[in-house]
């Protein structure tokens, strides 16, 4: 990615028409990108810049992927598709590409990225008589970016002379390059002996030859950041240790070939004590790789220029100078101390950092306290859910336990015998770092590393309709790193609880679980078979507030991933018209509102303060339920829970198109399986709360199956079956 530049500003106009320098030939490496290579391809056969001969060469894909690709093969003649049956990396592939080609120009874009439709014709506008020229690059986080990307047909140029700072990022991408600079195009200008970093061995040839280059600051290209490194990764994605081994093996290989080039051997040592700094030193985190890479590096660290290493600090030096000399006991003395200066400065950086630091380094490593656990229920917002019934009946049996509740309210109050800590405070990583027991139903963040001995029952929060994480193909909510940092965080659960059989299985596909799956149905729905009665419902009734004479309509709709303010702060756009359900139904019926915990938003309830009552802060829905006589819900989890108690549902469903087909897609078809029917306007629930007897009948029969499939395993007894697997059994 290129960033700040120091050199001369020279600003051009664009000339029109749009003038034909020459053929460009694009090459388009394709391997297991079925999802992205549509965009990609539409983004190219949309250039404005006309003359263009694009080659897609196939690196051995997967026969789903080959199919896939040939089928949407566009049907233009400026098109070369080539196969390779055999999957042999980026760098063959690139090299048969280039052996094919025959433009006057060479362009490299790879087939999970686009670029901006007039991309070419700037850059050919620019060149003049320069060997290549350089667009800017920028980041495609979601799929939502690409409507917004600027075409503009003007630019500023920088002209860069420290070459270093442009090639720094190990990058072919996004270079216009003049066919002639190359000698010899049918040897292989790409190295094919590693994975990563094979564009290095073409850059140095580009080096060569160069002495300054031309950027065009308007952006071209935009590369995608993959959202799934974890089951398909793009190559940059790979771990540290495939990169480390790649990079060693480039670095040698191409210092070899170019020992009498200083200008190649000075570029590939700043690209060594780069990567050295920010990968390998984070390597040696875990101390014992040191032992399996240190012979690789030391070879290699031999090869250093003393001039250039002469600029780098004190510390790197000495760590560079021990590798030198095969001093391999010093090296890691000094490595760990570098690493440990390395966490305390992050540490210091700020409070939130501070107390992680003592997490990791104090907490974590203070005597285990067998007994203690530690509870957490949608984020540290509500004395809720799961947890709480396995708190409760922890509590009232009596066990030797001792409890921990974490609150974002350090003044929340609740019964037991519980400690209250405050969500971030140095107590609470305190108490995460030392008790032998976390239950959550909802992610422990990232940071919050779980120490071995550690047990994590992860309660989850219901059966799910829209599908989850790793069966997601896009991510639209407000968190680009979702994927990756869920597979991070879910590898610490032991034990996950499964409301029912279907759940199951998704678990295991949607969050690659494999550990400890405890199909006992869900501790919250034991309340909805134990408390079902009329007492009890009017008791609720009662605390909250509700007329006792009146039927109660639960509205419960869940949140929309692309409609957000931030990161668990997402927006809600009250689509029933509250006025006129007040008119209708206004003597039989109140309603209670409840958003899901993301939104921020507040849903306006004044003037009908006797009809509509906001409840979104209220702590456990499963309260709501009992005193519910029919809930309207959306793609909620809520219904797989409130169908236990066998009332009538309705699915206010007046966004189901773009939130099925765009935003997240379903495991079952919401119109022939759910108990209730499916409608769009604010008049038709009317309708069918008017109608609601009507409903009972015609849904009966789906119901029963529904209840079967989704509800069966639930009795009242499910935080028995847990709290013996978790805490009896295993001891
Ligand atoms: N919830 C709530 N009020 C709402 C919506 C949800 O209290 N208006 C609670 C319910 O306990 C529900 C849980 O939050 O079961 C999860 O809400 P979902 O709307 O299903 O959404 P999400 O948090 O994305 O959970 O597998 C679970 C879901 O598919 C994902």
């Amino acid at each position: 990615m290129i960033d700040a530049y120091e050199e001369d500003v020279i600003e051009q106009d664009i000339l029109e028409p749009i003038e034909d320098i020459g053929k460009v030939s694009i090459i388009i490496p394709y391997y297991n990108t079925k999802d992205y290579i549509e965009e990609c391809l539409h983004s190219v056969l949309e250039q404005t810049y006309g003359n263009l001969e694009i080659i897609i060469v196939n690196d051995g894909s997967a026969d789903d992927d080959t199919v896939f690709l040939e089928q949407i093969m566009p049907e233009d003649n400026r098109v070369v598709y080539i196969k390779s049956e055999k999957h042999r990396g980026v760098a063959s592939a690139r090299n048969i590409g280039l052996k094919a080609s025959t433009g006057s120009f060479l362009y490299f874009l790879d087939s999970d990225d686009v670029i901006t439709k007039n991309a070419i014709e700037l850059l050919t506008k620019y060149i003049k008589d320069d060997q290549l020229i350089l667009g800017t690059t920028r980041r495609l986080i979601k799929p939502l970016d690409l409507m917004n990307i600027p075409l503009r047909n003007k630019s500023k140029v920088l002209v860069i002379k420290k070459l270093f700072k442009v090639f720094k990022n190990r990058s072919v991408l996004n270079l216009l390059i003049r066919r002639d600079i190359f000698n010899d195009i049918q040897s292989n200008l790409f190295y094919e002996g590693t994975t990563c970093f094979t564009d290095i061995s073409l850059l140095v040839q580009l080096i060569t030859q160069l002495d300054k280059i031309t950027l065009v600051k308007q952006p071209t290209y935009y590369k995608r950041r993959r959202n799934d490194p974890i089951t398909n990764p793009g190559v940059m994605q790979l771990s540290n240790e495939v990169k480390t081994n790649d990079f060693i093996k480039v670095y040698e290989h191409l210092h070899e070939s170019y020992k009498a080039n200083e200008k190649v051997t000075r570029y590939l040592d700043l690209l060594f004590l780069n990567f050295y700094r920010k990968n390998i030193v984070l390597l040696f985190k875990d101390i014992e790789k040191v032992d399996q890479f240190f012979s690789d590096i030391a070879v290699a660290a031999k090869r250093l220029n003393r001039k250039t290493v002469a600029n780098q600090p004190m510390h790197i030096r000495v760590e560079l100078k021990q590798l030198r000399n095969g001093n391999i006991k010093k090296f890691k003395k000094n490595i760990k101390t570098h690493l440990e200066i390395r966490s305390l400065k992050q540490g210091l950086k700020s409070l939130k950092k501070f107390k992680i630091y003592c997490y990791r380094k104090f907490f974590m490593k203070m005597p285990l306290k067998e007994k203690h656990i530690v509870f957490e229920s949608f984020l540290g917002k509500n004395y809720s859910d799961s947890p709480r019934d396995v708190y409760e009946y922890m509590v009232k049996n009596d066990l030797d336990y001792k409890y921990v509740w974490i609150f974002n309210d350090k003044n929340r109050k609740i019964p037991g015998p519980a400690k209250v800590v405050k969500r971030f405070s140095f107590k609470y990583y305190y108490y995460l770092g030392v008790s032998k027991y976390w239950v959550s139903n909802s992610r422990i963040p990232m940071h919050i590393d779980k120490r071995e001995e550690n047990v994590y029952l992860q309660t989850w929060h219901g059966t799910p309709l829209k599908r989850l994480v790793f069966d997601m193909k896009e991510i639209y909510s407000a968190n680009p790193n979702y994927k990756k940092n869920f597979y991070i965080q879910s590898r610490r659960w032991d034990y996950l609880i499964a409301p029912n059989k279907y759940s199951s299985n998704i678990f295991k596909s949607a969050f690659l679980f494999e550990k400890n799956m405890l199909e006992t149905g869900y501790p919250r729905n034991d309340i909805l078979y134990r408390d079902n009665h009329p007492k009890k419902i009017n008791d609720i009734k009662e605390r909250i507030g509700i007329p006792l004479d009146k039927k109660v309509i639960l509205y419960a709709p869940t949140w929309r991933d692309d409609d957000y303010y931030a990161a668990g702060k997402y927006k809600f756009n009250l689509k029933l018209d509250l006025q006129k359900m007040k008119e209708k139904l206004g003597d039989d019926y109140v309603i209670v509102l409840r958003m899901h915990y993301f939104i921020a938003d507040e849903i306006n309830t004044e003037g009908l303060e006797d009809f509509a009552f906001n409840l979104s802060k209220y702590d456990e829905i499963a309260e709501l339920y009992l005193i519910s006589d029919i809930l309207i819900t959306d793609y909620s989890s809520v219904f797989f829970d409130y169908a236990n108690l066998k009332r009538p549902i309705l699915f206010f469903a007046y966004d189901l198109e773009k939130y099925r087909d765009k935003l997240r897609g379903f495991y079952i078809n919401i119109e022939e399986d759910v108990p209730g029917p499916v409608v769009k306007t604010s008049d038709d629930v009317i309708n069918k709360i008017l109608n609601i007897d009507d409903v009972k009948q015609q849904y009966e029969a789906k119901y029963d199956d529904f209840y079967e499939k989704f509800c069966s395993w639930h009795d009242g007894n499910s935080t028995d079956k847990v709290v013996k697997k978790v805490f009896l059994e295993s001891n």
